[in-house]
């Protein structure tokens, strides 16, 4: 295993003085946003983390290795590099042996913090069930990792560019732990509230860091969604950024963008049609999951 994995120096020392760790993706830097914002959120995102008390792990795969932890040099060329692989489970192998440039999403960070022994992991948003999923079968692999991986992740959420109903009903039928923090319902990304109730509510980290302790305790695998909502002040009007979303859907259906490209192609989309709102809001929400996801890892190391 440890030839495939490779830390940063941070990292290691973490492991070694047996420091809170915080992963972190980077299917987010390289299609979720734009560069030079990427790089720069990035960066944010882990002092961040530090900040807390905590240390950042940004999760890539390069020159064969899966990378736990980039050094600033590596940040920088991965955020600006073109020919950079989105990756999920089912192409981690790959990218590995062939040496290839991967930037992992949900599912495969997922994998990769478990490898490293990290239990917590923060994002901006998960994938899920897309709208139409019932004749194109697109669910995102992050829910099946969901169920059997073990590792929180602290998101805002998931887009109505998903099918937030069926999604929740397939975490459901999987056994996933969907956690509002500080809310009853799912939180939609750019909003702070959907039509979805949760059966599950925290509100400090150390609610949070327990059940998780107590559900891996008990046997079970897999993760769970602690679902924060974006900040009041950076929230978009729900009108607004659905009338968006609907529109960015149906040119992707025109398009026929299928497969992998059709969550990225949505994010940049959405983020044209709201002249660049969507990444201003995008940006918060992480560095707000960055502060949650910081304390539940502090807390997760106190209750091991
Ligand atoms: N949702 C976002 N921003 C993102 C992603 C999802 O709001 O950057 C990325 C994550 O890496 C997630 C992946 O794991 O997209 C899901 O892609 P797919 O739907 O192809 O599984
Ligand atoms: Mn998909």
């Amino acid at each position: 295993m440890e030839k495939y994995l490779s830390y940063s120096q941070e990292v290691l020392e973490a492991k070694e003085k047996g420091l809170p760790i915080v992963a972190l993706e980077s299917t987010i830097i390289s299609h979720g946003m734009p560069y030079p914002q990427n790089v720069q959120t990035a960066r944010e995102v882990e002092d961040i983390v530090r900040s807390y008390g905590a240390v950042p792990a940004t999760i890539a795969i390069i020159d064969g290795k899966i990378k736990i932890g980039l050094t600033d040099e590596e940040l920088e060329m991965f955020g600006n590099a073109k020919d950079v692989a989105k990756a999920s489970r089912r192409d981690l192998g790959y990218l590995v042996a062939t040496k290839k440039l991967g930037a992992t999403t949900v599912a495969a960070t997922m994998i990769a913090a478990e490898l490293a022994g990290i239990e917590l992991f923060v994002t901006g948003g998960i994938g899920g069930v897309h709208r139409g999923a019932e004749t194109t079968m697109d669910i995102s692999a992050d829910l099946e990792e969901l169920a059997q991986t073990n590792v929180a992740v602290v998101c805002a959420g998931a887009k109505s560019i998903l099918d937030l109903g069926l999604t929740l009903e397939y975490l459901e039928t999987k056994g996933v732990p969907v956690i509002g923090y500080g809310t009853d319902t799912l939180p939609a990304f750019f909003t702070r509230e959907s039509e979805f109730g949760l059966n599950l509510r925290a509100d400090s980290p150390e609610e949070v860091a327990d059940t998780m302790r107590a559900k891996w305790n008990l046997g079970l695998k897999g993760g769970s969604v602690i679902a924060n909502p974006i900040p009041e002040k950076d929230a978009m009007e729900p009108s607004f950024i659905n009338g968006i979303i609907e529109n960015a859907l149906k040119e992707a259906d025109e398009k026929g963008i299928k497969g992998k490209d059709v969550t990225p192609f949505m994010l940049g989309k959405v983020k044209e049609l709201t002249e660049g709102k969507s990444l201003e809001a995008n940006i918060a929400l992480v560095k707000n999951n960055a502060v949650i996801g910081s304390q539940i890892a502090v807390a997760l190391q106190k209750n091991k």
